[in-house]
């Protein structure tokens, strides 16, 4: 594969901002050196990256490519999907492979390792959806520790579907405390939103608004209590995922400063985005995901701004979860399928292209955290919370080279017309970010360059992670 010098570079780790020359061997960055220092090294490949930062590529620990919900299937495979994270400067993902129902947890597994071998642009690994806890599924998440899958994503909503109760969280909480595994939680009272849901389709009120309006913030952080109450009883460290609500957040931080090993994602959407999206007829279709957006008069947005910059939020993911307005080519009808009945409406955004420039037009360019912080949340933490660090996180001799140049001066504008999503529409069309990821190296090949994809479907292998390291 050969060598490659990145020079002149502000190169800028979660801990560390450095004039620096990044030199790479084969797929290993190998020496940081001062700008202007003379290795004495010959790279077959200089990339000059003068104004430029250097940072590790993002990770993003919640996709769902292919994911089967509500009647069709997420539209990126991970071929396409794993491409545009590239496009974006996400070199790693973390997906979740699904059990559901009367099915094992290790067959879910080889469904979703068979739907991915060979296809990703990038390295890839798996959380487990736990759709069936049983005497079975329990003995199967030791095997699936020993697989690399070390979390576990459980349900409070979604009945009938995803759904566990607090009985089966329990168990699996049990067993994730005694096999080293981290619980991944989505935390909505699912019960009680079905009855709202229900109430308000008999009433007449169908369309996309009502999703948001019935899928309270109370109910969020009634079940995130919850779920830290089930983990303090258990010994079991829970990471709340997409949490979107300012209840929700209390909670996080009341059990984080009782020194509980309690963690928490937030997604673009939720920073970003608002409940009025989910207006304007069916067009609010778009912006259907669970949790729903939340009203920016409430005060959800900042709070959540305010818990990144306090790390009482340690990450930022996506929860990439594409459904076409129009018919898909390969899965047909999607977010049709809503149409005249909110809750029929495929949830999920996309996202896995936009996060990194989302997060550092908003975050950086926004006055909001500092680039060391914009790292540490999109990458370092990610890699550190899914037992990926420091192969993946960080610029570090021995590291992975997989490595982002971002122009941070750069404006551009996000548009459905130019991104690489399989997907029909942007939830952030015309947005203007400043801040452009340029160039994209993973496991030390350019792979994004000159407006350019270099890649190759197959370039990403598949993760076995460790356990989590951010155990306090
Ligand atoms: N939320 C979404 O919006 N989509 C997929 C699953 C989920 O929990
Ligand atoms: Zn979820
Ligand atoms: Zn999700």
């Amino acid at each position: 594969m050969g060598s490659a010098l990145i020079k002149n570079g502000t190169v800028v780790t979660a801990t560390e901002t450095m004039h620096a020359d990044v030199f790479i061997e084969n797929t290993m960055v190998v020496a940081i050196v001062a700008s202007g220092i003379d290795l004495g090294l010959v790279a077959d490949r200089t990339i000059d990256a003068s104004g430029k930062l250097v940072i590790p590529g993002g990770i993003d620990v919640h996709t769902h490519m292919e994911l089967p919900f509500g009647g069709t299937f997420a539209a990126d495979t991970f071929e396409t999907g794993s491409r545009a994270a590239a496009w974006g400067g996400t070199t790693t993902i973390v997906d979740f492979a699904v059990q559901t129902k009367g099915e094992s947890a290790m067959e879910g597994f080889e469904a979703w390792m068979a739907k991915a071998e060979g296809e990703c642009a990038i390295d890839y690994g798996f959380h487990m959806i736990t759709g069936d806890i049983n005497e079975q599924t329990l003995k199967e998440m030791d095997m699936l520790v020993d697989e690399g899958v070390t979390s576990f994503k459980m349900f409070m909503a979604y009945p009938g579907v995803f759904y566990s109760d607090d009985g089966e969280i329990v168990r699996a909480m049990q067993k994730a405390a005694e096999n080293g595994s981290m619980i991944a939680m989505h935390a909505e009272n699912g019960i009680a939103i079905d009855v709202f849901a229900n109430q308000a389709l008999a009433r007449g009120e169908t369309d996309p608004i009502h999703h948001g309006l019935v899928r309270k913030s109370v109910l969020e952080g009634e079940a995130t209590h919850r779920a830290i109450r089930l983990a303090e009883v258990t010994g079991a460290p829970v990471y709340f995922v997409h949490l979107s609500a300012l209840e929700a957040l209390e909670q996080v931080i009341l059990a984080r400063d009782e020194g509980r090993n309690v963690f928490a994602e937030t997604c673009p959407q939720y920073l970003l985005l608002d409940l009025d999206n989910l207006g304007n007829g069916f067009e609010g279709a778009k912006y259907v995901c669970s949790p729903p957006l939340r009203d920016r008069a409430a005060g959800h947005q900042e709070r959540l701004w305010r818990g990144l910059k306090t790390d009482d939020l340690q990450v930022v993911s996506t929860d990439h979860c594409p459904f076409c307005m129009g018919d898909h080519h390969t899965f047909g009808v999607q977010k049709q399928l809503g149409r005249g009945n909110f809750a029929a409406i495929p949830n999920g955004i996309p996202g896995v292209e936009n996060r990194m420039e989302l997060i550092f037009d908003a975050g950086v360019s926004g006055g909001r955290i500092n680039p060391n912080r914009f790292v540490e949340i999109t990458s370092t933490t990610p890699a550190k919370m899914f037992g990926l660090f420091p192969k993946k996180g960080t610029i570090a001799v021995g590291s992975d080279a997989d490595i982002v140049i971002l122009d941070p001066d750069r404006t551009h504008t996000i548009s459905v017309d130019t991104h690489h999503m399989d997907v029909d529409y942007s939830a952030y069309e015309g947005r203007e970010v400043t801040g452009k990821v340029e160039t994209v190296l993973s496991k030390g090949k350019v792979i994004v360059a000159d407006g350019l994809y270099h890649g190759r479907k197959g370039d990403g292998d598949y993760l076995r992670r460790g356990t989590t390291m951010m155990l306090r």
